[in-house]
């Protein structure tokens, strides 16, 4: 008999290092060659966990095709360091310049990936993201008000009319009084749901409303579709309330609880003016194409409703024990919800759902208004003994689903209509969520999976204390899942997003338009090259176009000025970034891309002459690209002189 319940403890630390791999496929080296040359057959987007940012594979290689910025800053490429991307990280609290992602959610129509955009959290200080994956730049970030732990979040609904996000820390409401002490909690502590909306042409995004819900912490969520499409369901696990050691104390109860919420209804309240505007304080940045440059606006008003006041809006579902997951089936039927202390898989169903609602199949109410549905009137079954701690369950569209066990470190296959299990598959070690290319959407790509492991241990080849994530690549096209590859990720992969390849191969942006480019420090000849003083403001318009930098001698630069050394790649072709470095500037490079301006801002802090270069090998003669700053003291009468080309045989 497997126990019921585990010591939280064990959940935390449990793996099994010195596993052999059984399960490798005879044919694996095979299955996952893509020959030199050729393109992978699916794109993963894999969350960088605490790096930030989100990191594009492909599938079925493991190669790292490209570390998109989101949250934190990027020397590599200049995000965040060059003034037209420093507004991205902007929030109410100043430039926070790093974050801790989880959960990368493509965009849908008609609940399928459409490979149009992918959005993720911030999780620390509460933050949406929205990637425009015709060009793997990060295009827009807002911050959430009145919620801790933005972790349940961003869960798109079908036709991505919104992506949802909801608080794990409860804490007052901006709002409210909340200088108050942590031991009135229940009093005073609150969650809030964010429904932003998002622009069906553009995929811009705003804060439409959030719903005030009681003090729980929310884990993750999934939005419905087909049949459930007006729903979305998120886990709450510390239904305790409870604010210290919830190690122990948010491990009381039995069952903790899937929140459904009715969005299309809390839409209609809103439709009808039942909203109540708040004072709030979020930033909303946002990246343009066509300037190339952010800007950042403080939004001052949120719009909320106290779901206590509205019945018919939520409903509680009982879920063994302190849930994490919760997944929908592609035919939105059912509602897979992991109890991560739990010995059973509760699988519940969305008509039993509507039926309690109907027959008002109550076991109690939360907060006194918001009604209990019971246990067994929502259950569709349980899986019974899968493994140990469940926690993220994807679908093949072949009707199975696929979870993740912490505790026992495997991947359990099991059949949606009779709940048995039917396939396990170590996992090394500790799996977190894993990912089938349209798992979690209405069409599932059900070849591969990819399972994200929390630990590694001794699989590979040691780098001090600190040992590489890894994800692990399963073909699950036969009856039986066969392990075909490890590959070491960026930062610690939380969820992630996979699709075919061609969905977002047609969108792909090659360069920029030079005539389209609006940057208000663009240069678009070498002729309009120039070097403009404006009291200790001196801005530099550059140019670059192998291989040379234009100007390339420049002086007149005082000691105590403020430089901003604006580049424009001149280039019209695919793959030519030009970078920009100049010795001893407190800043990261920039990484022009064609038809691209970026800016560099530099403090000289001292006299003498500073060499500037292309970082980026661009041609034969790239280590040409180079050029020098004269800078003179604070006092000096030296003019601004610039040039190229002018090298005089006697000097
Ligand atoms: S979590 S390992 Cu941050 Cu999505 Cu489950
Ligand atoms: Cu441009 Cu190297």
């Amino acid at each position: 008999m497997l126990a019921i319940a585990l010591p939280a403890s064990l959940a935390i630390h449990s793996c099994k290092p010195g596993k052999i791999s059984s399960n490798l496929d005879a044919d694996a080296a095979q299955k996952v060659y893509v020959a030199p040359g050729k393109y992978d057959e699916v794109y993963a987007f894999m969350s960088g966990g605490f790096s930030g940012q989100v990191a594009a594979y492909g599938i079925p290689s493991g190669r790292l095709l490209k570390v998109i910025p989101v949250f934190s800053q990027n020397p590599e490429n200049g995000y965040g360091y060059s003034e037209e991307t420093k507004p991205m990280l902007n929030t109410s609290h100043g430039f926070v310049p790093w974050d801790d992602s989880h959960h990368p959610e493509l965009s849908k129509t008609n609940g399928e990936d459409d490979g149009r955009w992918l959005f993720i959290n911030g999780n620390n200080t509460p933050r949406i993201a929205r990637i425009n994956l015709a060009t793997f730049k990060t295009d827009e970030i807002i911050e959430l008000p009145n919620i801790g732990g933005n972790h349940a979040s961003p869960f798109c609904t079908e036709n991505t009319e919104y992506v949802v996000g909801n608080t794990r820390f409860s804490e007052p409401l901006d709002y409210d009084k909340n200088d108050v002490p942590i031991d009135s909690y229940k009093k005073t502590f609150k969650g809030a749901v964010s429904f932003v909306k998002v622009d069906k042409e553009s995929g811009a995004m705003n804060l439409a409303f959030q719903l005030i819900v009681p003090p729980f912490n929310y884990d993750l969520a999934h939005a419905g579709k087909g049949v459930s499409h007006d729903w979305v369901f998120f886990t709450c696990y510390n239904t305790e309330q409870a604010h210290t050691l919830l190690e122990v104390n948010a491990s009381q109860r039995d069952k903790d609880f899937v929140m459904a919420i009715n969005w299309k209804k809390a839409e209609e309240l809103i439709s009808q003016a039942k909203g109540t505007k708040m004072p709030a304080n979020y930033a909303h940045n946002v990246y343009s194409e066509k300037t190339h440059t952010a800007t950042s606006t403080i939004e001052k008003e949120t719009q909320i409703l106290d779901v206590t006041k509205f019945p018919g809006l939520v409903y509680f579902m009982p879920c063994p024990k302190s849930p994490h997951g919760v997944d929908v089936t592609p035919d939105g039927e059912n509602i897979v919800a992991s109890g991560k202390l739990a010995a059973v898989i509760p699988v519940f169903s969305f008509k039993k759902m509507l039926d309690a609602i109907d027959k008002k199949d109550y076991d109690g109410m939360v907060d006194s208004s918001i009604p209990v549905l019971k246990y067994e009137s929502v259950l569709k079954g349980e899986v019974k003994k899968p493994g140990l701690g469940p926690l993220h369950t994807e679908f093949d569209g072949q009707g199975y689903a696929y979870t993740t066990m912490f505790v026992s470190s495997e991947v359990v296959k099991w059949k949606i209509d009779n709940l048995e299990v039917v396939d396990r598959s170590p996992a090394y070690y500790s799996p977190g969520h894993l990912v089938i290319p349209g798992g979690d959407s209405k069409k599932p790509y059900g070849k591969y999976l990819v399972v994200m492991n929390k630990i590694t241990k001794d699989r590979y080849l040691p780098t001090g204390p600190e040992l590489c994530q890894s994800a692990q690549l399963l073909d699950i096209s036969g009856e039986k899942m066969k392990l075909l590859l490890d590959f070491p990720t960026i930062g610690e992969p939380h969820y992630a997003q996979a699709i075919p390849v061609d969905k977002v191969l047609k969108n792909q942006v090659k360069f920029f338009k030079l005539e389209e480019n609006t940057n208000a420090y663009a240069t678009k000849a070498e002729k309009d090259s120039k070097v403009v003083r404006n009291g200790k403001r001196v801005d530099i318009y550059m140019t670059a176009i192998r291989s040379h930098l234009a100007p390339d001698n420049i002086e007149g630069i005082k000691v105590g000025d403020e430089v901003f050394v604006h580049v424009t790649n001149l280039e019209q072709d695919w793959d030519v970034p030009h970078g920009f470095a100049i010795k001893g500037a407190n800043n990261a490079e920039l990484l022009v891309m064609p038809g691209e301006t970026c800016s560099l801002k530099w403090s000289p802090d001292r006299t003498g002459i500073f060499p500037f270069y292309c970082t980026d090998f661009c041609s034969a003669l790239h280590q040409e690209m180079q050029g020098y700053f004269r800078v003179s003291s604070a006092d000096a009468n030296t003019p601004i002189k610039y040039s190229i080309g002018v090298n005089p045989v006697t000097q």
